[in-house]
């Protein structure tokens, strides 16, 4: 058994974190659950027993094997020091993601990449992750050339307040009245916003950097070019991606069917007939990447497009983190004995 801190555990993905320990049966000896000054206080129930939220602090990880860090800047503060106390940190937020001395995991793509940590192993961006899992059945079926992404994003990737403010202005909208925007720049309900995270070089946001950069670290492939235009929608849970992908070599979209069903981790939802593809009102609140919409694209001589949706929440953050947490064990490469 694995003693297990949960920080961030009160928030949209932590709450998630502790469903997923529990429905994969994770060896957990203690669990301790932190979050802000804000947050302390609060109760949770992890199999049946009601746990009360602390405060964060250094020795928060005193005795701790595995820190499950959701997300924000606690990873920074006190990541650092809850490895020098001989806890393995898997870290969701963006803190240490490009760090070239901490890997960047997606246990069915570069699952290998656990066994070099340092005593920090980040998550990826939820958006990069939901592609990386179709990328890489595509790139070792056909190789990759280039990738064009378009994302669809639900507003729960923002947390829990951006979900009561989607849930608030849908019905100042309906009732005729008025809510002004908290969480997004722009009203969400009824409406697309192109721009996540901050605008930076190029005027591409970070997030459209994020789904650069990640996805050349976690495929070993640091000049792959990618560009990512990321869209917020008014939809509760689950992301979607337009992917276009140029390949190396001809891949038929029968051929691409077979490999993206054959990887682990993907579920292929394709029958145009019975119109049958993925849409968060199907993905949500499941683990699995699913595919569909899978056509080749005419307009070059190599080239597909496919159609991605995942709970990001889930594969995109939660279940993703504890996947890390299973292989290190499974590797042996705890830090303590
Ligand atoms: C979002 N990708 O959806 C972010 C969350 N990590 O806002």
């Amino acid at each position: 058994m694995y003693n297990v801190v949960v920080v961030g555990a009160s928030g949209a993905v932590g709450r998630e974190i502790l469903k997923v320990l529990d429905e994969r049966q994770f060896p957990v000896g203690e669990l301790r659950l932190c979050a802000t000054s804000r947050s302390a206080g609060k109760q949770m129930v992890f199999r049946g027993k009601t746990i009360t939220v602390e405060e964060t602090t250094p020795d928060s990880f005193k005795g701790m094997d595995i820190a499950l860090f959701a997300g924000g800047a606690a990873s920074k503060q006190f990541g650092p020091g809850a490895v020098e106390q001989g806890c393995v940190v898997i870290d969701n937020s963006s803190n240490f993601r490009l760090d070239p001395a901490v890997p960047l995991v997606v246990p069915e793509v570069n699952p290998g990449d656990v066994r070099w940590h340092k005593g920090i192993i980040a998550n990826p961006n939820c958006s990069t992750i939901i592609m990386v899992l179709p990328l890489k059945a595509i790139a070792d079926a056909a190789g990759i050339k280039r990738v064009v992404v378009s994302t669809y994003q639900a507003v729960s990737g923002a947390g829990m307040e951006a979900m009561e403010e989607l849930t608030a202005q849908t019905r100042a909208v309906l009732d005729g009245g008025e809510y002004t925007p908290k969480v997004f720049p722009y009203p969400i309900a009824f409406n697309l916003i192109p721009h996540i995270d901050v605008f930076q070089e190029m005027d591409y946001t970070k997030e459209e950097w994020k789904m650069v950069k990640e996805t050349r670290k976690i495929l070993h492939n640091d000049h792959l070019p990618v560009t990512a235009t990321t869209v917020r929608v008014p939809v509760y849970r689950s992301h979607s991606e337009s992917v276009n992908i140029e390949t190396e070599e001809k891949l038929s979209a029968t051929r691409a069917r077979e490999v993206l069903a054959a990887f682990p981790g993907i579920v292929v939802m394709d029958d145009p007939e019975k119109k049958e593809y993925p849409m968060p009102l199907f993905c949500s609140e499941r683990d699995e990447v699913f595919v569909g919409r899978i056509r080749e694209d005419n307009s070059v001589p190599r080239g597909l497009n496919l159609w991605v949706v995942s709970d990001q929440l889930r594969k995109g953050a939660a279940t993703n983190a504890v996947q890390i947490a299973e292989l290190v064990i499974r590797y042996g490469c705890l830090l303590r004995g």
